[in-house]
């Protein structure tokens, strides 16, 4: 189920669209994406009650399509919305705290080696996030690049955790990355910087799940 939801994980907020998210969200939904995660950060990102207002309009569409709604790094937001999950990162609230906020709502734990899978899994996260895989243009303060490798040797080791790969993923890479282990590939730009965002998401949901069932 939830290794299903990571196959096409989009995340998106106002800064990463340059046309309206809502219509950007419509589009991606109609070309497949699995999950969804609302991730308003950087530079000119809305707060307050424009934050709050957006993410309510992205969840009602969300919703009205089964699509899991998850809000990164803002317990509060997800909790008021009474959102289906909440991702975190390695510097954000630390993932037993927000467990024990959040009950039974989903748990993402963003990871870069094999310690932090194990660490995020003690802490019973739903999933993991491993980036940045390759160099990305939509997160500042991203890690060094971990590569396929990384994805590999987790994969080696912790055979079973749900695993969404993320960092500079595009149609060209999505196949190795799912070849390498991982259950899905969360994107920004790979969807918000596309021409054609349904045409593009469909050809990321193919690629995706036909790797998937061959392997
Ligand atoms: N987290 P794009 S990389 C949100 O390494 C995010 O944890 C990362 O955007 C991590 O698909 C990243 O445009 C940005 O590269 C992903």
């Amino acid at each position: 189920m939830m290794k299903h939801m990571l196959s096409l994980y989009f995340v998106m907020g106002s800064v990463d669209c340059t046309k309206n998210p809502l219509v950007v969200l419509d589009e991606a939904i109609e070309g497949g994406i699995t999950m969804f995660q609302f991730r308003e950060k950087g530079k000119g990102a809305l707060t307050g009650l424009e934050k709050y207002r957006l993410a309510e309009q992205l969840f009602e569409r969300c919703r009205a399509r089964n699509i899991p709604f998850i809000v990164n790094d803002d317990v509060d937001l997800a909790l008021a919305l009474q959102a289906d999950g909440i991702h975190v990162g390695q510097e954000d609230e630390a993932a037993e705290r927000v467990r024990d906020r959040i009950g039974n709502k989903y748990l993402g734990v963003s990871v870069h080696n094999l310690t932090e899978v194990k660490k995020a899994l003690a802490a019973h996260a739903d999933y993991v996030g491993l980036g940045p895989i390759f160099p990305t243009v939509s997160k500042d303060d991203a890690k060094q690049v971990c590569g396929l490798t990384m994805i590999e040797h987790i994969r080696a080791h912790e055979k079973h955790v749900p695993l969404v790969a993320i960092g500079g993923i595009t149609e060209q890479t999505a196949e190795q990355v799912i070849k390498a282990g991982a259950d899905g590939i969360a994107v920004i730009s790979a969807i918000c910087r596309a021409e054609h965002i349904c045409e593009q998401t469909k050809r990321l949901y193919e690629i995706v799940m036909r790797t998937k069932q061959e392997g």
